[in-house]
């Protein structure tokens, strides 16, 4: 070779690989494919000990997973199924565009959808399972932005209206619309995941196709072959929560589950990977992963083609174009195609000489072909052992022409003219008049048309239509006096922490009768932290293999027990995987129709902070359950500083609707708290969920003062009065457990002839909500007698200063400041944690007993009650520096 001239090599090395590839296809087509692997094998083996060195690759050529001759039979009719997606692509498009000449900027979406159409069309006539089929049914996580085409296909099927149509993004007008995106929380019969936060959908799939499985594994649900279908953009997967779980599916085996990633190459402001190509990344990391990766790239035209390829040269130049340079073939010309593309290689030009420009320009990418993504999905439906991802390509904006296909300006792209919607009814045969084609009129064929009993014989063949919402897991009467009642007469003397209490109710409820088995307790890492160990032996933890190996501490009382039907969930450290289980767990009630009570226990700085959007989206699906911010409290927990000692999480609950969020103090209040959320939640029916921090500071429980049940739940109580009214009055308010250090406080207060009741403020963010829904009602109702918010009930009437000292921010207690009748005086953690204990943090904070003690005298010498040689006395018995620096910002 090295004397050769170079064309002479380049000839040479042309006819060699010809004969290699010859050899390699009569090996094919003696039809036994483990024969070819073994061969490729052999000679992998035989260049490696040459000291050839192949580079490691975890991608395959850009070409279909699938080969034709593996491809079975499209089973229904293509002519009418491509009939039907043309009339959903158009509904899909009048709405978007309609609604933007109706009120600009109303926005939506076409090309996400349009790019889609295919993709979903295909799974809904022969694949998507509906509820009513008496197995269970598919769980699908729809592309939030699609939506436009899932409500005209629903508008197609007669399940909503033309007005609805109308009122796409309009939710408010009175005949009723439709939601912007998949909101269950706004359409409860419609949608059941909510996913336009993206990456948020990716992840809970993976989460719910492993909680069907755990569901099963534990005898609460009979096995099935539910499927769990995402649809995702590629953009999308540079989410980091869309790709971070994809091991665990992997690992899991969770065959239930696919991945359908639309690859239009497009994100909103131009292409995903221009200078590369995202399928085959993506196609790396998911085999990478252990996924059954298949790729859906090129439409049933190329087979011709690729069939033509015997020396490899068409695939080699496939794999070469960089994703920018396919963007721009969509907006381009059949010759410029012909040049840029087939141009590159004389051979190449030659294949497809007898092509017209035009048809070259119309060689369909793979996710536009109906037999294609049949195929893919068929595959997928059928392999087992593991979850399957389906790269579709296809293009963004398809159809729309001059008006966006494959332009960077598609994915916001609302407005066509009258020249665009011709052109778009033409490309799709909509049967428009012209004289009515300027108005974006919606289109739905009679009743009695082919097109709608094709469609509505699909989805009753399949089950039903989708996407629903079913409720079907009914309320409990519970009885659960038995779970709860040691916990209301304290613990006389004993110390305990609210975290023991937890774990100890905990406990009790996995042991109740009625419930135990629909409790599912999750953890991140973190069950040792709570001491919660004791739950790994008694109860399991989930693994669906059980446990393939004997665990270091066998020997001992609380082993580390997997087992099959395991029912605590260890998830690992991953607050993103929790909270997915979580949502899973505390949305069974619908999509299982299984009343599973979900526990997940976390830090608390790594709940709402962390997965704070994850928390929306589970109030947006309706979920219920409880959230447990454990090692809760700026300063009472010790010694780990600033990343981990949480003063914010009430504060980040309270913009989330349907979160009821508590800072209890003692057993009683956590278990009247609980046991409530059960009846409420599982009782009731009542859809929302509890977000309650606990503590790791030890000390006694009470038992429970007569009546405060009550006021427990609405967020304040009396909890100790003053023994003596003294010299001047004072209201003390203190929460979880800085509520000791106010009752500390009272004591302080005695010897300067202060008489404090104290309060226990269970929950500030319910006392605001309270007091607001009284005072819209007052606002609307002017002429009526106004309503008492609660906390004015309790406070408005009472003696002397008020003061509220809280191991979270200041404005916790500052919103309910304007309805007590007089200044509150607020003590808080605002600011940075700090390594320290408990003695100097609520030093360094200003929430210890002298700092309410001081506080309480500084309003009350303002107020004119108490003299300046009394405050400045107290100031000095109780060591206050009032210079101090501001921790606020220390
Ligand atoms: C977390 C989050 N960030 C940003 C957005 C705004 N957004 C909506 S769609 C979109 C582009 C989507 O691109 P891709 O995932 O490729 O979907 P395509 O429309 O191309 O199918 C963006 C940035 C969002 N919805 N969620
Ligand atoms: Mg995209």
């Amino acid at each position: 070779m090295k004397n050769l001239a170079p064309t002479d090599a380049a000839a040479l090395e042309a006819t060699e690989t010809r004969e290699w590839l010859e050899s390699l296809d009569y090996v094919l087509r003696q039809g036994d494919k483990g024969r070819s692997l073994r061969l490729l094998e052999a000679l992998q083996a035989r260049a490696r000990q040459s000291g050839v060195k192949p580079p490691f690759t975890s991608t395959t050529p850009y070409i279909n997973t699938i080969p034709v001759n593996e491809e079975v039979p499209f089973p229904g009719d293509r002519e009418i199924e491509r009939r039907i997606k043309s009339l959903v692509r158009w509904n899909a498009l009048a709405m978007v565009v309609r609604g933007n000449r109706e009120s600009d900027g109303i926005g939506g979406h076409i090309s996400t959808y349009a790019s889609s159409a295919t993709l979903y069309e295909i799974a809904f006539n022969h694949f998507f399972r509906g509820k009513d089929a008496g197995r269970d049914a598919d769980l699908i996580y729809f592309q939030g932005h699609a939506s436009p085409g899932i409500y005209a296909r629903a508008f197609l099927e007669g399940r909503i209206t033309e007005t609805h149509l109308r009122n796409f993004r309009h939710e408010l007008r009175p005949d009723g619309g439709l939601s912007s995106y998949p909101h269950p929380w706004l359409m409860p019969d419609f949608w059941e995941f909510p996913t336009v936060s993206m990456g948020l959908g990716p992840l809970q799939a993976i989460y719910q196709a492993r909680f069907a499985k755990y569901l099963e594994n534990r005898g609460l649900k009979p096995a099935s072959d539910q499927r769990i279908w995402a649809f995702i953009g590629d953009g999308e997967t540079d989410e980091p929560e869309a790709l971070g779980s994809i091991s665990l599916a992997a690992r899991e085996k969770l065959d239930n589950l696919i991945f359908v990633i639309n690859c239009n190459l497009q994100r909103l402001d131009g292409p995903v990977r221009g200078n590369g190509q995202i399928i085959q990344e993506l196609e790396a990391v998911f085999r990478g992963a252990g996924w059954n990766v298949i790729k859906v790239l090129w439409g049933s035209a190329w087979d011709d083609l690729l069939a033509r390829d015997t020396d490899g040269r068409l695939v080699k130049r496939m794999s070469e174009v960089v994703d920018g340079e396919y963007q721009r073939y969509v907006v381009e010309d059949g010759a410029y195609l012909r040049k840029h593309f087939w141009g590159v290689d004389p051979r190449l030009q030659e294949m497809v000489s007898h092509l017209s420009d035009a048809q070259l320009k119309h060689l369909p990418v793979g996710g536009h072909d109906p037999m294609k993504v049949y195929n893919a999905y068929h595959a997928a439906v059928h392999h087992k052992g593991g979850p399957t991802v389906i790269l579709a390509r296809t293009i963004k904006g398809y159809g729309l022409g001059e008006a966006g296909e494959g332009k960077n300006i598609t994915h916001q792209q609302k407005k066509m003219n009258e020249a665009d919607l011709r052109s778009f009814r033409d490309r799709f045969g909509v049967p428009i008049p012209d004289d009515r084609i300027a108005d974006a009129p919606f289109y739905r064929p009679d009743e009695g048309s082919a097109e709608i009993a094709y469609m509505k014989e699909r989805r009753s063949t399949l089950g039903g239509f989708v996407p629903k919402r079913q409720v079907k897991a009914p309320a409990a009467t519970l009885e659960l006096a038995e779970v709860f009642d040691e916990f209301y007469t304290g613990t006389k003397g004993r110390k305990a922490s609210t975290t023991m209490v937890f774990v100890k109710m905990l406990g009790k409820l996995l042991r109740d009768k009625q419930i135990g088995e629909l409790v599912v307790p999750i953890v991140p890492d973190e069950a040792r932290t709570f001491g919660m160990e004791s739950l790994f032996r008694e109860v399991g933890i989930y693994s669906s293999i059980g446990q393939l190996y004997q665990p270091v501490d066998m020997a001992t009382l609380l082993y580390y027990k997997e087992a099959k039907d395991g029912q605590i969930l260890e998830e690992g450290i991953t607050e993103a995987g929790s909270i997915s289980s979580w949502i899973a767990a505390g949305t069974a009630y619908a999509t299982h129709g299984v009343n599973t009570i979900p526990f997940f226990i976390f830090y608390s700085m790594f709940g709402f902070q962390r997965v704070g959007d994850f928390i929306w989206a589970a109030a947006d699906a309706r979920c219920r359950g409880f959230l447990l911010g454990g090692t809760s409290g700026r300063t009472t927990l010790a010694g780990e500083g600033l990343q981990h000692q949480d003063g914010n999480s009430h504060t980040l609950a309270l913009p989330v609707p349907t979160c009821r969020a508590y800072d209890p103090a003692y057993a009683f209040e956590l278990a009247t708290i609980v046991q409530d959320g059960i009846k409420r939640m599982y009782g009731d029916g009542e859809e929302g969920f509890y977000y309650i921090t606990v503590m790791n500071e030890q000390y006694d429980m009470p038992a429970m003062p007569e009546g405060a049940k009550d006021g427990i739940i609405k967020g304040l109580y009396r909890f100790k009065p003053a023994e003596a009214p003294g010299k001047a009055r004072a209201q003390l308010l203190g929460s979880g457990a800085i509520l000791n250090e106010v009752v500390k406080a009272q004591a302080l207060l005695v010897k300067y002839g202060v008489g404090a009741d104290v309060w226990s403020a269970t929950s500030y963010n319910e006392l605001y909500r309270d007091a607001h829904r009284a005072e819209r009602w007052n606002l609307l109702h002017p002429t009526e007698t106004p309503r008492v918010p609660y906390v004015a009930e309790c406070l408005a009437k009472t003696e002397g200063v008020v003061v509220a000292a809280s191991d979270y921010l200041k404005s916790q207690p500052d919103m309910i400041a304007r309805w007590v009748g007089r200044p509150v005086v607020t003590l808080g953690t605002d600011g940075f944690g700090r390594s320290e204990d408990r003695t100097a943090l609520r030093d360094f904070f200003e929430v210890d007993a002298r700092h309410i003690a001081a506080a309480t005298l500084s309003a009350l010498h303002r107020e004119g009650q108490v003299d300046a040689k009394l405050v400045r006395q107290a100031f000095k018995d109780l060591e206050i520096n009032p210079d101090k620096a501001d921790p606020a910002i220390s």
